[in-house]
Parts: structure tokens; C-alpha cells; sequence
């Protein structure tokens, strides 16, 4: 059945912080875009090594044709959907091509299973970031959308729906009370299948978590301040356009110093905590109310 946005659509997206354009992309473009990202996994591998999580920027690949992805871009229903849902809170229209020099594909690892720590986009994964600055900000629709489009049937990122509308819960704070969030314990000699079952055991462990189910041709649009983790398996093969909706404000955002922090003196910066003073952190820790150790 051909797209269709509806008002499910919008609520989804800001009560729970995502939600799936289903079918959205035509057969003709999938097949096209199939193509040119089966060569962008081979250049992947060749970079970043046989477990390469992703190829980013597309651009500036001179291997890859970028029609299909420019059409991708351009794709009348997408553009038209992007517009409904995001244009009231960005003030204006949706410029789907402003990611253009920046997007990137997802790939499955090609040698054994791994997942990424449970996180929030730059509160959890941006060494140095001023937290506070984030909060400041973190309910800002102009900022942090994010995409996912699938071209093969993929499973792999899990969410919190409704994490983005919030600070963390009691029970996110006693599941992840340090920083950085500690990833799944594999030890060293495991075999594929035990590191297959930790880290699914791990990406479970996060209460309120679920599973995003795409086909292929649908696109997952998300908010990247919801908790969320990708888990991966070689045995599924993956190519998911990963994007997302740059406004100015967003460009401004990323490139000022407290969300793109420069290391001073040379020294790496820390990790601040966002739970420092949660009561349920310092109970955890058996660290006394008012103490900020
Ligand atoms: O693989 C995914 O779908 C999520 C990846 C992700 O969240 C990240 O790399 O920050
Ligand atoms: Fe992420």
C-alpha cells in the first residue's frame, strides 16, 4: 500500500518520540539505492575494519553515484511528510538536501555481534559535553531529528519511548548510574553466539525498552534525545540510510564550543554525570544527601 501520512503520525512522533513512514520509499529507488550502498560497505570495511558500524559522510565517495541518494533527498511523499510533522515546530520548511554533505549508511559487522552503549545523542556520547547546556535544550523540536531508512527489513535500534519528553527515571539512573554508560560485559574468549545473547540481554535490560521493527523502504524518524542503542548480528544483512533534519539552529548548536567541546590543555575532557545529585544515585552509591562526590 502506497504511504499515506495521517495525524498518528505527528502524535507518535512527539508523545513518543518516533515514528515509521512505512513503505515510503518506491521499489525503483530502493533498488537503486541497494546498488550504490553495497558499494559503500565494501569502502566501510576497508576503512574502519570488518565490524565497520557505518560509512559517513556518503559524500565524497567517488565510487558511489549520488543520484540515487540526491532522489532520495528529493522524494516528493518524504519531503511532503517531513514538512507536516516538523514544519510547525522548526517555523518554516523542512530542507531535506542540507544533510547532503553529511549522512551517512549503517552496516551489519561482518566478523562477530556488538551493540552500542544505551544512550541519548550528545548527552552520553560526546566526551566533555556540559550537560546542563543540553537539557537547556533538549525539548527544542528544531534540534536532534534524526533518521533511519531502511533498505533490507532491519531490527537493530531499540528505543524508550517517551525518554525524550524527560530527564532520566529512577529506574534508568539504578540500570546506568555512572558515565560513561557501560556497554554489555563479553568476555574475552566468547564465542559469536554468547556475545549474541549478552548483548541482547543487554539492550533488554533497559526498562521500557522497544525494539523498532523496519521493513524495507521504511523510514524511522526519531528523536536522538530518546535513550536508544543499536544491536547488531552479521547474519542480517544491513544498509540503513542514516540522516537527519539539520535546521540552523541545529547547525548552531553543534558547532558551538559547549556541545563541541575543544580539549583543554591538551587533556581529555570528562564525562559529567547527569545524576550526580539523584537521590537514587547517592543511595546507590551509599554517598550521603548533599555530597557531590
Ligand atoms: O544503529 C542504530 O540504529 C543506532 C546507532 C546509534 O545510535 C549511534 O551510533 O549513535
Ligand atoms: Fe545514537
Amino acid at each position: 500500500m502506497a504511504f499515506e501520512f495521517t495525524d498518528a503520525h505527528i502524535q507518535e512522533y512527539f508523545q513518543l518520540g518516533y515514528t515509521v513512514f512505512r513503505a515510503i520509499i518506491p521499489p525503483a529507488l530502493l533498488r537503486d539505492l541497494r546498488r550504490e550502498t553495497d558499494k559503500g560497505r565494501v569502502i566501510a570495511r576497508q576503512r574502519a575494519g570488518e565490524n565497520a558500524q557505518r560509512l559517513q559522510p556518503i559524500a565524497g565517495c567517488p565510487e558511489l553515484d549520488m543520484k540515487p541518494f540526491d532522489d532520495y533527498h528529493a522524494l516528493p511523499p518524504l519531503v511532503d511528510a517531513l514538512n507536516r510533522l516538523l514544519g510547525p515546530s522548526i517555523g518554516g520548511l523542512v530542507d531535506t538536501h542540507a544533510t547532503r554533505d553529511v549522512f551517512g549508511v549503517l552496516y551489519e559487522p561482518a566478523g562477530a555481534p556488538w551493540c552500542t552503549q544505551w544512550h541519548r545523542d550528545w548527552r552520553d556520547n560526546i566526551r566533555g559535553l556540559k550537560v546542563g547546556e543540553w537539557e537547556k535544550v533538549m525539548l527544542d523540536f528544531r534540534l536532534f531529528n534524526q533518521i533511519n531508512c531502511a533498505l533490507y527489513d532491519d531490527s537493530c535500534t531499540w528505543v524508550v519511548p517517551g525518554s525524550h519528553l524527560r530527564k532520566d527515571t529512577p529506574g534508568e539512573i539504578r540500570r546506568f548510574p555512572d558515565r560513561p554508560v557501560l556497554g554489555p560485559t563479553i568476555p574475552k574468549d566468547s564465542t559469536p553466539e554468547e556475545t549474541e545473547v549478552a548483548c541482547l540481554a543487554y539492550t533488554m535490560s533497559m526498562p521500557g525498552a522497544v525494539q523498532a521493527h523496519l521493513n524495507a523502504g521504511d523510514y524511522l524518524l526519531y528523536r536522538n534525545s530518546l535513550w536508544h542503542i543499536g544491536n547488531y548480528v552479521p547474519y542480517r544483512k544491513r544498509a540503513t540510510i542514516h540522516d537527519g533534519i539539520f535546521t540552523p539552529e541545529f547547525r548552531a548548536f553543534f558547532t558551538k564550543p559547549p556541545m563541541n567541546p575543544p580539549a583543554a590543555d591538551g587533556a581529555p575532557a570528562g564525562w559529567e554525570n547527569p545524576n550526580l545529585d539523584s537521590l537514587v544515585r547517592k543511595a546507590l552509591k551509599r554517598e550521603p544527601v548533599g555530597a557531590n562526590a
